[in-house]
């Protein structure tokens, strides 16, 4: 849209209703009229019109849940990977063809415009997104629900790659406002850190916290399908009480004066970068706590106002912790239940434990939080003495238990004893709550088996698996209009409503002319894609060779490297024999790595330099393009996932605890490669082992090689495509700038290969094999490709959403 395009309607104009409102509002709310207004005008005023119809829906939802005495649900969630919302409201509001319509009488084009919407990234990856996902089903479902978590001033960073190099940047994601969010000024709450705790005569428990700092909440609203219910994502942002000491301002101590706001700012200035590395220290424990302890003073703040009795919480309030980000909220309500409310101990960890539910995540060692016993201890001196009471009970319990002894009693201590002393995270959230649930199958058995072995045997009842889900809404119906609407033309619309009707869909497998228009889709996304990394890279990619999709953190488990070694050996491959009939393959990574991750941002670079490499020989052409698009974000994925043939989830089994992206990828089509980890078994089962390319070992095997001292090296050598590889790659063939860049990224491989790479690479290739012949085989790949569309419906976040409400939160 340029400038002039648009033209404002005047007293006169009998332009529809719509267009005079978002001009109004451009005018009103903005302050520019339609001749001066530049696209971001444009699109603050299109969301401030649509908002006023979503705030209407929001204030009947809420009301409804009041006036229903609804049992709410509460997700705490350090992480909302949300990403763009104005295009996810039409859609589910179904305004999409009125607003575009409305804005191209005024000369803007409604795409372009939800092009620049930033792309809200307040969270590391497959966790924050889950968020977002079960967020916009708790609305489809009309859940009343809120999602608590941190309004981060600089979400995930902006990934730039200088010469194949990760650079981050902050990405500033408030430069132009944000018309979606509501302050609350008025819900804003005390949070004390440090200082001390002293105790009356009569037992009375009085903290008084060194430092204090407000958490003052930001509202979002959160639009279900059909705009049928709105929840609240409510965001805390921290503020000094006190944010400028004019005394020492006027003494001319300028940055004195301002210190106290600069260290509350600090607290909701960063998303913590992290994603299975080593966290960091006092600044995430202050974060985790902040938005904890606002978050459960306004869970029982509105308990109280509804329904007065702090006893009936467990059957009014369901909170589920999201990983053990959060678990310190379990100490924080019983702190105000037994200091604010005077509770018995033993009432509070009643009401307690009925309360919380908590996930799990990862079963990485490194991932699994525990906080040095005295940082936690200085900065929540209270808490410490909670987190002892607690353990006091739980180990009485334990130790009463047959067959529990000395090591499982240490494994189930709320503090790690070994070596430094450090509270664990993930056992004080078990302990807190009466639900433990997985992510899918295989992780919740394996999580009985290892981790929480021990408190597993203590409550055999606990644990629980809810496989992960994904919102068809944005990862179908917004991502890939053109399959939606082919879709719509075989099996009719009760899809939108209810995914599992998408087995309706089956029956067209064996339908050539509808596999045509479906092949006919796929080619349109990727030709769209192609236009895209043209436009952004300047590479040139044929839509009619095979599109193989790697993005997700980059990460040694996820293995973005066995992709990259199996593409240097098909090079070569390509190379020797010209005369094959090889499929020709599109290479695609994108991903980010955690800023401190060596190995991972290595693993980006060696994608950059093979990518360099092959893409300028001509003797591959288009046989082979490799690229690793830069900056991975919720919005590329949708760019880029619709366009997809093949779909990599190619983890270590054992490692990747569900995947979402597996699920996203299969709903719009693509096959799956993939080992058996995760939710790929249950994405397997259900379209079928002839429609998917599974390889590799086992967890079990995983386990086992390792046990006995497995080494790559034997391997390596035994194996001449992936010597040739790996050999290549270490000699320098594709950084004759530094030839010895991945030397000990190979090395690695050779001496311990924690990950199988070596052990896994020979069944990978092979699968490979397999995909390029029946990807050769049109009719055997669409049929496969439509099975998978047709089976996918089991893996719509609303049935997950279901099952929690059920099971764990008794909501359903
Ligand atoms: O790595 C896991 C994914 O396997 C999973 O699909 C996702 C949602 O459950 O969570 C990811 N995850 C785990 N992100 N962070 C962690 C550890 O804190």
């Amino acid at each position: 849209m340029t400038d002039s395009q648009a033209a404002a309607p005047t007293a006169l104009d009998p332009r529809p209703a719509l267009a005079s409102a978002i001009v109004d509002t451009l005018v009103h709310r903005i302050g520019k009229d339609a001749q001066a207004a530049r696209p971001h005008d444009w699109l603050a005023a299109t969301i401030l019109t649509l908002r006023n119809e979503i705030i209407e829906r929001w204030m009947e939802s809420t009301k409804a849940a009041h006036a229903a005495g609804a049992k709410r649900v509460y997700y705490l969630s350090l992480e909302f990977l949300i990403g763009r919302l104005l295009r996810d409201a039409l859609s589910n509001l179904r305004h999409n063809d009125e607003v575009a319509a409305a804005l191209a009488s005024l000369g803007v084009d409604l795409a372009a415009i939800e092009e620049i919407e930033p792309d809200a990234a307040l969270g590391n990856g497959g966790l924050g997104r889950l968020a977002a996902c079960f967020m916009e089903s708790l609305a489809s479902l009309d859940l009343p629900a809120y999602g608590y978590g941190i309004r981060y001033v600089n979400g995930m960073f902006r990934q730039r790659l200088d010469d194949g190099w990760q650079v981050e940047l902050p990405e500033n994601w408030l430069a132009h406002g944000n018309p979606w969010e509501f302050e609350r000024r008025e819900s804003a709450y005390f949070v004390g850190f440090g200082g001390e705790v002293t105790a009356t005569t009569s037992g009375q428990v009085h903290w008084s916290p060194i430092e204090a700092v407000e958490a003052v909440a930001v509202d979002t609203p959160m639009v279900g399908w059909r705009g049928k219910r709105v929840n609240t994502l409510r965001l805390w942002n921290a503020r000094a009480f006190d944010p400028i000491k004019l005394d020492r301002f006027n003494a001319g101590d300028f940055e004195g004066a301002l210190a106290g706001q600069m260290r509350a700012e600090t607290l909701t200035r960063v998303l913590y970068p992290n994603d299975s590395t080593p966290a960091g220290q006092e600044l995430r424990l202050r974060q985790e706590y902040f938005f904890s302890s606002a978050s459960i003073q306004d869970i029982v703040r509105r308990h109280l106002q509804y329904f007065g009795d702090i006893r009936t919480l467990p059957e009014k309030a369901a909170i589920q912790l999201n990983d053990t980000h959060p678990a310190v909220a379990v100490a924080e309500l019983m702190r105000l239940l037994t200091d604010f409310h005077e509770l018995s101990f033993d009432e509070a960890w009643e009401i307690t434990r009925a309360t919380f539910g908590y996930t799990n995540h990862t079963l990485l060692p490194e991932a699994l939080e525990s906080w040095p016993l005295p940082l936690f201890e200085r900065l929540l001196p209270r808490h410490m003495q909670i987190v002892y009471a607690i353990n006091a009970r739980l180990l009485r319990e334990a130790s009463k238990v047959d067959g529990i002894d000395g090591n499982a009693i240490a494994a189930i201590s709320l503090i790690d004893e070994g070596g430094e002393r450090r509270v664990r995270m993930a056992n004080l959230a078990f302990a807190g709550s009466h639900s433990v649930n997985g992510v899918a199958a295989l992780h919740t058995e394996l999580m009985k088996k290892t981790v929480f072995a021990d408190l597993h045997r203590l409550y055999p009842d606990r644990i629980n698996n809810k496989t992960n889900g994904i919102t068809p809404r944005r990862w179908l119906q917004q991502c890939n209009p053109g399959l939606t609407g082919l879709l719509v033309e075989a099996i009719g619309e009760d899809f939108k409503d209810d995914a599992a009707r998408l087995t309706a869909l089956a029956p067209f497998a064996n339908d050539s002319s509808f596999r045509e228009r479906f092949a006919m889709v796929k080619r349109s996304n990727k030709v769209t894609l192609s236009t895209y990394i043209k436009d952004s890279m300047g590479l040139t990619l044929d839509p009619d060779a095979i599109f193989d999709v790697q993005i997700k953190r980059i990460h040694e488990y996820k293995r973005q490297l066995l992709g990259i070694v199996e593409a240097v050996a098909l090079y070569d491959q390509i190379r020797s024999h010209p005369e094959r009939n090889w499929t020709p393959r599109v290479k695609l990574f994108a991903g980010k790595a955690a800023s401190s991750y060596h190995t991972a941002k290595l693993v980006i670079k060696l994608a950059n330099d093979v990518a360099k490499r092959i893409n300028a020989d001509p003797a591959v052409g288009d046989l082979l393009k490799v690229a690793f698009v830069p900056n991975y974000n919720v919005s590329l994925a949708e760019k880029i996932i619709p366009a997809a043939d093949l779909s990599e989830q190619i983890s270590t089994a054992g490692m990747e605890a569900s995947g979402t992206g597996n699920m996203k990828f299969a709903l719009n089509g693509a096959l799956t490669i993939g080992t058996l980890d995760g939710a790929n078994i249950e994405i397997k089962d259900h379209v079928g082992d002839d429609n998917i390319f599974i390889f590799g070992l086992t967890a079990d095997e995983v386990a086992e090689k390792r046990a006995s001292g497995y080494r790559g090296r034997q391997v390596i050598e035994g194996s001449r495509e992936l010597a040739q590889a790996v050999n290549a790659i270490a000699s320098g063939v594709f950084s004759p700038d530094d030839p010895d860049r991945y030397k000990g990224l190979m090395d690695g491989l050779y001496e311990h290969d924690w990950f199988m790479l070596a052990a896994d690479f020979d069944a990978y290739a092979a699968a490979q094999r397999e995909v390029d012949a029946k990807f050769g085989d049109t009719a055997a790949w669409g049929r496969s490709a439509v099975i998978n569309v047709a089976n996918m419906g089991w893996f719509s976040s609303d049935r997950t959403i279901g099952e929690y409400a059920k099971q764990i939160w008794g909501v359903m």
